[in-house]
Order: structure tokens, then C-alpha cells, then sequence
């Protein structure tokens, strides 16, 4: 065996890269090349998806909507039977346009919470610090930019008190059922019994109805997904011809699984950083997971990891569901 020397523990490159582009890098050179969706979020992703939300095909926001508006009193007065103080923690918070009717309830309940909104995007969280007590300026806000449970670790040293814990959106959907259920159970290890969830699941529904939420007329999902591409020519130096990739979206009702996919439309190199990455004619990137859920099976996801379903809260349709759960 050699003998080590100072040199030979350097680190490696790769260990020096940011996140963001070691995740890249990677995903780019796997067989099967995938990008994570979590990184469509920069400034003009936020922009982008903001329009996605307001077409006519994408129904969860609408539904989430309505299930805010309508039934917050009833989801407060629920969350104050079962405990006596408690602060709010946001995951993914958004603009808070749902949960903002919320907060707004359970400031009647007990104003003395304060409001931890955790954002992968930094420009979301000075938004909301910044617009949130025009709209509640009874509210304590108190903004975390990074990874789930980076912050939430953060906000256990901030607050003692009881968490209830909002997973709004269908951000869950953004995983892998078994990703889900890992997720879950991490969640659970951050909490203590008592501890509340208020997560929303996309439900199954008609297969064409969630199809067309994932690839809307006017092409808006497209430009969502399109711009990782731009980000990454922009962050990491990299060439990628937009007009090469075509975008596409499937549902496969049995499985529950809505994913969309980029399409090289000719053999092509990339260069990226400082590697050239290959591309076969009609090779793909999987670029996101939209995982739709039965009642049954996020009750199922509730017991299998550490929690119990308390109650559902469902728009009219029944397209999306709110539950909250209990630690
Ligand atoms: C933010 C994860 C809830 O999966 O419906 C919307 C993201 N991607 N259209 C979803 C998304 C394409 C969205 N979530």
C-alpha cells in the first residue's frame, strides 16, 4: 500500500462545486439523464410558474383555492381543539396566497403565533416579508430561504412550542411514493406527538383532465421546463439549443404517476461547465414527478409514517385534498 501524503486528501473537484451544479452534472451524465425539479425555481422560473397556476388547464390551485377560502374556520377550530399554542411553519410557502386564509383564521384563534414560511427561493421569502403584514399586520413573520429540513431544524431552535406544519400545493407530489414516504417519516423525526401536518395531496381523477394540467395549450409548462435549460446556460456556462428539446408530458392512471420528460430532437453535444454531454436523437431528460394519490393511499402514507389522519378537507369536486394529520 502507498503511503498518503497531504496531496493525495485533497479534496476532489467535484466536492467544490455548488450544489446546484454537482446535481446537474450528475443527473446529465446518469444512463438515464434527469434534472431535479426542485431547481426550476429561479427568478424567472417563480414568473413562470405563476402563469402556469393561472391557465385554464391547471386545476390544483383553483381547487386548493377554494378549500382555503372556504374551509379555514373549520381547519382552525380543528387545529385549536387539539392544541393549545402552536407556530406555523410553512414548507414551499410560495406566495401564501392559500395559506394566507389560514393564517388569518387561526390569528383569531391565537395571535401571539409566529408564521415560518421555508422557500428554496430566496425571492419568494423577501416577497412575503415584505407583503405579508400589509395584507395580516397582526402577523409574526419570520422568513427561512434553504432546504426543508435545514430550516426546520433552524426553526426548532427558534420555537419551543407545538408545530403545525403546512405542505400546501401538492409539493408532496413532487416526490416519488417512495421518496414520499421517506420524506414523511424524516418529517416526523423533526416533530414531537402532537405535532400537526396539513398536507395537500393531488387526487386521481379522470387521466386526460391531469394530462392537460401537465401540458397546457398555450405551452406555458413547456417554458417552465425549457428554462432549468436556460438557467443552467446561464449558471454553468453551457450551450443548450432550446429550440432542440421538445417537451413531454404522460399520466399513467395506474401507477398515479404524471412525469414529464425534455426530448433531444437530434443527436447533439452539450457542453456544460467544462464536459461535453451527449445527446441521441429523441433521448430524454425526466425532469419532474407529479405523483397523484387515492384517500386511501395518504391514509395508508399517514400510518406508514408515524402519523394519524385526522380529517380531509376536499373541494367541490374532489380533486384535491388538504389533510391534516397528527404527530
Ligand atoms: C409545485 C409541485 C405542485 O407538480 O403540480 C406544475 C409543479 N410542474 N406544472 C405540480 C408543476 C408543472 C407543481 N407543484
Amino acid at each position: 500500500t502507498s503511503v498518503m501524503n497531504a496531496f493525495t486528501v485533497l479534496t476532489p473537484k467535484q466536492d467544490q462545486l455548488p450544489a446546484f451544479h454537482r446535481d446537474v452534472l450528475q443527473g446529465l451524465n446518469a444512463k438515464d439523464k434527469y434534472l431535479d425539479a426542485k431547481y426550476f425555481y429561479d427568478d424567472n422560473g417563480d414568473r413562470i410558474f405563476q402563469r402556469i397556476m393561472a391557465c385554464p388547464e391547471y386545476y390544483p390551485t383553483n381547487c386548493e383555492m377554494e378549500i382555503m377560502q372556504e374551509q379555514s374556520a373549520k381547519i382552525s377550530a380543528l387545529i385549536a381543539s387539539l392544541t393549545e399554542t402552536f407556530d406555523v411553519v410553512e414548507l414551499g410557502a410560495g406566495d401564501a396566497t392559500k395559506s394566507i386564509y389560514l393564517l388569518k383564521e387561526l390569528l383569531n384563534i391565537d395571535h401571539s403565533f409566529t408564521y415560518y414560511p421555508i422557500d428554496i427561493s430566496a425571492n419568494v421569502i423577501s416577497q412575503l416579508e415584505q407583503h405579508l403584514p400589509e395584507r395580516l399586520p397582526a402577523l409574526q413573520v419570520h422568513g427561512l430561504h434553504g432546504e426543508y429540513f435545514e430550516m426546520l431544524r433552524m426553526v426548532q431552535t427558534l420555537s419551543a412550542r407545538p408545530k403545525v406544519v403546512l405542505c400546501m400545493g401538492g409539493n408532496i407530489g413532487n416526490f416519488t411514493p417512495m421518496e414520499t414516504r421517506k420524506f414523511c417519516r424524516q418529517l416526523r423525526n423533526y416533530l414531537q406527538a402532537g405535532d400537526m401536518l396539513l398536507t395537500g395531496f393531488d387526487l386521481k381523477k379522470h387521466p386526460q383532465i391531469i394530462l392537460n394540467a401537465y401540458n397546457d395549450s398555450e405551452g406555458i409548462t413547456r417554458e417552465f421546463n425549457l428554462n432549468l435549460l436556460t438557467r443552467i446556460n446561464r449558471e454553468m456556462d453551457a450551450d443548450f439549443d432550446l429550440t432542440k428539446f421538445d417537451h413531454y408530458a404522460t399520466y399513467d392512471p395506474g401507477t398515479g404517476a404524471c412525469k414529464s420528460y425534455l426530448v433531444s430532437l437530434e443527436d447533439q453535444q452539450v457542453r456544460v461547465l467544462d464536459e461535453v454531454i451527449e445527446f441521441k436523437m429523441h433521448e430524454t431528460i425526466y425532469m419532474e414527478i407529479s405523483q397523484k394519490y387515492s384517500l386511501d393511499e395518504s391514509e395508508k402514507l399517514a400510518v406508514q409514517t408515524g402519523f394519524e389522519p385526522v380529517a380531509h378537507f376536499m373541494d367541490k369536486k374532489k380533486w384535491f385534498v388538504d389533510s391534516l394529520w397528527q404527530a
